[in-house]
């Protein structure tokens, strides 16, 4: 089945129904198209609404869809409600955790009496199911980045700013066949360390520091990410400390992941870890998220995910500690859980490395 005919099984779509597409990950899930657009589904249409700058580039990418172009002056949304009042559809899905409610009403207008239904995030449900071609990519995207980071380890030297090591990063992972980053890239140094989602500034590095490097590459259309804290010259012994407890978290969490587990039981391992360590409130966001399209996918592995794992997921697992005016670590991996267990996609070490 091909995953549009899996999304309109997974609806139990009837013949009178339709469904629309509006966010771009589950546009090029679905059809394989990655420009500006809508989806139109039913049981006797796949189409593609955009505009004259993309409308070769969808006959390419998603040769099975019919591919309609607006004309100045008309809107996606405009096009997909006569397209489908043509078919007879009475009601359409669409992804009510997307769509602003300025154009729901405005596709509501177009659509007259036809009405809407939420869509109940039904695609990104199969989404979190990857097949061995989505990890493969995934799979090219984290060796990437883990080569990059053993080249980024050999460049850093005193006086580098967060920037340039976010742009070297960056640039390596282009050079080595990314697309493009899969989000912003994190570089943390010393006191910035406790800035969960720090932003690149200009500070200097200087021995001493603990640098946190979060980053991705994008292949393909799917993200890796990974972070590690490394240590340039000696860390301190407090530093040290937080490092072997996040080590230890990371490791037992990862060594936790197996189809069948419950998602907030594996986040609750990390969080008895660090707060037996005396870091509870040091740790406070989730232990990880599932990767694919997006950078964040679900499920979650966090306290309050009570969904189980399964094979095909694929998950970050990322525990941290952030002490503010000292600084932070924090070790991530994107792991494949399989029929038995689950592995790293991310071949770098986790040991502490001191630069
Ligand atoms: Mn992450």
């Amino acid at each position: 089945m091909s995953r549009t005919e899996c999304l309109i099984d997974a609806c139990g779509l009837r013949n009178e129904q339709g469904i629309i597409i509006h966010k771009p990950s589950n546009v090029f899930y679905l059809s394989g198209y990655s420009g500006e657009g809508l989806l139109l589904l039913s049981g006797s249409m796949i189409a593609i609404v955009t505009d004259f700058r993309y409308v070769e580039q969808a006959q390419r990418q998603a040769p099975d869809y019919e591919v309609h172009q607006i004309s100045a002056g008309e809107s996606y949304a405009q096009i997909a409600a006569a397209l489908i009042r043509r078919t007879g559809i009475l009601s359409v899905y669409y992804e009510d955790d997307y769509v602003t409610v300025k154009d729901g009403k405005q596709l509501q207008d177009f659509l007259g009496d036809i009405r809407l239904w939420p869509l109940d995030a039904r695609p990104e449900k199969l989404r979190e199911i990857k097949d061995a071609g989505e990890v493969a990519l995934i799979e090219k995207a984290c060796s990437i980045s883990s080569e990059a980071f053993n080249w980024i380890l050999c460049q850093i030297r005193p006086g580098m700013t967060e920037k340039q090591i976010q742009r070297m990063l960056n640039f390596r992972m282009l050079e080595l066949g990314a697309d493009g980053a899969a989000f912003d890239t994190i570089v943390a140094s010393g006191p910035n360390g406790s800035l969960p989602h720090a932003v690149p500034s200009d500070r200097e590095v200087r021995k001493g520091d603990m640098i946190t490097l979060d980053f991705g590459a994008k292949v393909g259309g799917y993200c890796s990410d990974m972070t590690r804290t490394v240590a340039f010259g000696q860390p301190d012994s407090q530093m040290r400390d937080i490092y072997s407890i996040v080590l230890s978290a990371q490791i037992a969490c990862q060594e936790a992941l197996a189809p069948g587990k419950v998602c907030r039981d594996v986040d609750a391992i990390a969080r008895q870890i660090i707060g037996e360590a005396g870091h509870a409130e040091h740790f406070g966001h989730g232990l990880g998220h599932a990767v694919g399209i997006d950078i964040h996918e679900n499920p979650r592995l966090s306290p309050t995910c009570g969904d189980t794992l399964q094979p095909g997921h694929v998950v970050t697992v990322e525990p941290g500690i952030y002490v503010p005016g000292l600084g932070g670590v924090r070790i991530e991996n994107s792991c494949l859980v399989t029929d038995v267990g689950a592995r790293s996609l991310v071949g770098a070490a986790r040991e502490l490395v001191i630069l």
